[in-house]
């Protein structure tokens, strides 16, 4: 149980990753106020806590995927790697918690269930699943965009003998494949990461494909000592550039339709983008490619070559090649020898659209036309992603309203940062903030340095709520969906709209305004001296 002296915090703060950890230094160490971080893992860390399977790591650069808020946190950490894998990464948070003292302010083991806002105190009432009682000024949700794990009901589990793990709550003391004959369904980015690891030591690999991706090479290794350093010696600029991108890398799109540039020029330009590996076919490629069908579909070719030359078999390379949708409107998987794997001898691609996943057996997954047996099946079936970590937990704002009702239609925001109807309540990277459309501490540090920038302000005139006006809401979730809208992506069934879960509302969830018009935007808000909220004294 909290002790009396500290049951009542100026703001608690939900989860203790990148987002939660920032906020509690912020709040705590430049405002100078009382908070308190409940976390559900054992330890800091987030999804790089819970996300620990065979090939996990970032997916940007690690020069990038960082803090950017102290200058010699930034210059002092040495990443080992251009990708740094889920170890390290952890590692970093780790060494970032002891060196702000974060750990004393974060209760581990801890999850919260209900928020309340009493409207008599203007105060939130937080419990959590012990039983524990507290209460904030402040409520913060820093609960991640893809913290609750998706695992679709499949007739028969619970008669499985074998062993079976969903990617994003995997084992601590990981899980050994040798010998064993293992089952992995999905192939989103996290399969496409875990499926040539688990390849390497599985005797037998059956892949059960829904969707095939377009993937790109990641091209992972070590960082040229020189180029590190230089990038340091560049932070400054870096920073300002990142901050003021499309998607917080530093990439552009090339300022030329893809169906200016003649056939050999695309070629070279999709070739060089090919070499140099990660986001750049997806985020900086020719600036129509989201917009436009036909120049969308010049860019999905040059990837269905590079499918169709490494994959040896040609049955096997057309089940891998997407058909279903347009590219880059699903998240882009980067890879180290994904496609290369299904040459394997020990692996094996079944595809479910022509023999359905009919249920679970004792023995392994029946498929339509037979029975596979597995010692051990990987689930890497993804989240409910963005409003499911926040509906899980039972919110209740202004007349005992819950979020979870709120949001039964799809997520209604106000920057992707505040509800109406829910007072002091701050939600880092919510649904309608360009969130799992950039590069996390990117946005992550925008948004807590902007709360920061309203918690200073009403404690500056002596505020008691802030709230945003539902007209205001409605406005920017209007334009959230406008701007989706006006590109190729809402066409894709994909998680970003919550096609991936069944019965949930096909809204498209993250702003794709860009993360320097949105950081102007919020900037702009809180210079009109918080523009679309109300407060009280
Ligand atoms: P994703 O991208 O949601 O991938 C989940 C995969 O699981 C995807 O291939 C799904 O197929 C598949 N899936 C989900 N449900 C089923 C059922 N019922 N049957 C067969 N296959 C299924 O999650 P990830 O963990 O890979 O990646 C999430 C993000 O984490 C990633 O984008 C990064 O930002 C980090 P579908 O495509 O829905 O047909």
């Amino acid at each position: 149980m909290a002790n009396s002296q500290h049951a009542n915090f100026d703001a608690v703060i939900v989860g203790a990753g990148f987002a939660g950890m920032y906020m509690l230094h912020s709040l705590r160490d430049k405002l100078g106020l009382s908070a308190r971080v409940y976390e559900t893992g054992n330890g800091i860390g987030g999804t790089w806590y819970w996300n620990r399977y065979p090939g996990a790591r970032c997916d940007s650069d690690s020069y990038v995927y960082c803090y950017m808020f102290d200058q010699r946190l930034l210059r002092e950490w040495e990443w080992s790697e251009r990708y740094p894998e889920q170890p390290e990464i952890l590692r970093y948070l780790n060494h970032v918690a002891d060196r702000f003292d974060l750990r004393k302010d974060i209760r581990f083991n801890t999850r919260v269930t209900e928020a309340r806002f009493d409207e008599n105190a203007n105060r939130w009432t937080i419990r959590t699943e012990a039983g524990e009682v507290v209460t904030a000024k402040y409520f913060i949700g820093a609960v991640g965009c893809l913290s609750a794990s998706n695992l679709p009901k499949f007739k028969g589990l619970e008669t499985y003998q074998g062993k079976h793990y969903h990617t994003g709550h995997w084992p601590h003391d990981g899980v050994d494949f040798t010998a064993r004959r293992v089952g992995i369904i999905g192939t989103g980015a996290t399969a496409v990461q875990a499926i040539p690891v688990i390849a390497q030591q599985a005797k037998r690999l059956t892949v059960f494909q829904r969707t095939p991706n377009f993937c790109v090479p990641a091209r992972n290794g070590k960082v040229d000592p020189e180029v590190a350093n230089a990038r340091k010696a560049d932070y400054d600029a870096i920073r300002e550039r990142i901050r003021n991108s499309s998607f917080g890398f530093e990439l552009s799109f090339i300022e030329k339709s893809a169906l200016e540039a003649s056939p050999e020029e695309r070629e070279r330009t999709f070739n060089a983008m090919w070499d140099q590996g990660g986001f750049s076919f997806w985020l900086a490629n020719y600036q129509d490619m989201f917009f436009s069908k036909e120049a969308n579909e010049v860019c999905a070719e040059f990837l269905r070559g590079k499918i169709r030359e490494t994959v040896k078999d040609p049955a096997i390379a057309e089940k891998l090649i997407p058909k279903t949708y347009l590219y880059g409107t699903k998240r882009q998987p980067l890879d180290s020898n994904y496609f290369e794997t299904f040459n394997k001898p020990n692996v094996l691609l079944v595809d479910v659209n022509e023999t359905p996943i009919e249920e679970i057996t004792p023995r392994g997954i029946r498929t339509s036309d037979r029975e596979h047996e597995l010692d051990i099946i990987v689930f890497a079936t993804g989240f409910d992603a963005m409003t499911g970590p926040l509906k899980k937990i039972d919110i209740r704002g202004r007349g005992g309203q819950t979020l979870s009702r709120k949001w039964d239609d799809g997520p209604h925001s106000y920057l992707g940062v505040a509800v109406a109807g829910f007072p002091n309540m701050f939600t880092i990277t919510g649904p309608g903030s360009p969130s799992v459309m950039s590069n996390m501490p990117v946005s992550i540090e925008q948004h807590v340095e902007w709360i920061t920038g309203c918690i200073e302000h009403m404690r500056q005139h002596g505020l008691a709520t802030m709230e945003a006006r539902t007209d205001a809401e409605a406005q920017w979730t209007a334009h959230v969906a406008e701007v989706a809208n006006a590109s190729l992506f809402p066409t894709a069934d994909s998680w970003y709209l919550g096609a991936n879960i069944p019965g949930k509302p096909r809204v498209f969830m993250p702003y794709l305004g860009g993360v320097g018009p949105y950081r102007q935007k919020c900037d702009e808000v809180a210079a009109k001296e918080y523009e679309g909220f109300t407060f009280t004294a």
